[in-house]
């Protein structure tokens, strides 16, 4: 059901300040950077592998990425990963009885289908499903 993960999102402060420690310390630029308004929020991607480093910056304080800034400081925010049928994944979390937090896909960074389940379903971590179509 789960084929790789997708990205690793890291909350900060400051996106600027965040991309210059990643490209003084590890020589690495985005791919892209993008801003979702939907989630009131600024992301980039940095490849890592085959995998991507995600990071977040709030672009709004009543985004939840400002709030879980507020409350636990900068750090891991969320792990995506990526499925080929996130309809039928959803159906099936939702008859296991976890908490989704969206029912049904929806548009994210980079034009995915993705939806988010509960970090309360899944001991603290916060999952994000990714279906790159
Ligand atoms: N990871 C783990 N736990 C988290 C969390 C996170 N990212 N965000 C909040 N929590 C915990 C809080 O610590 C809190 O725990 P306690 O009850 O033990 O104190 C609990 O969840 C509730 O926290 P809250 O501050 O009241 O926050 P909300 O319930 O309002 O929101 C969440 C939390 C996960 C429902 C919300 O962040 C959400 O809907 N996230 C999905 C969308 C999203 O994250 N978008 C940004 C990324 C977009 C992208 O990657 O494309
Ligand atoms: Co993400």
């Amino acid at each position: 059901m789960l084929k790789d993960i997708d990205h690793i999102a890291v909350a900060v402060h400051s996106m600027e300040e965040a991309l210059g420690t990643f490209r003084e310390l590890y020589g690495i630029e985005p791919e892209r950077t993008e801003e979702i308004a939907s989630d009131k929020i600024t992301e980039a991607m940095l490849r890592v592998g085959d995998t991507y480093l995600q990071l977040l910056e709030p672009t709004d304080p009543e985004s939840t990425v400002a709030k879980f800034l507020e409350k636990r400081g900068p750090g891991l925010h969320h792990i995506a990963i990526a499925v080929d049928d996130l309809e039928g994944v959803l159906a099936h979390l939702k008859s296991k009885g976890a908490e989704l937090l969206d029912e049904t896909p929806r548009i994210g960074g980079g034009g995915h289908r993705v939806a988010f389940v509960h970090p309360k379903t899944t001991h603290g971590i916060l999952i994000e499903l990714v279906e790159r179509g």
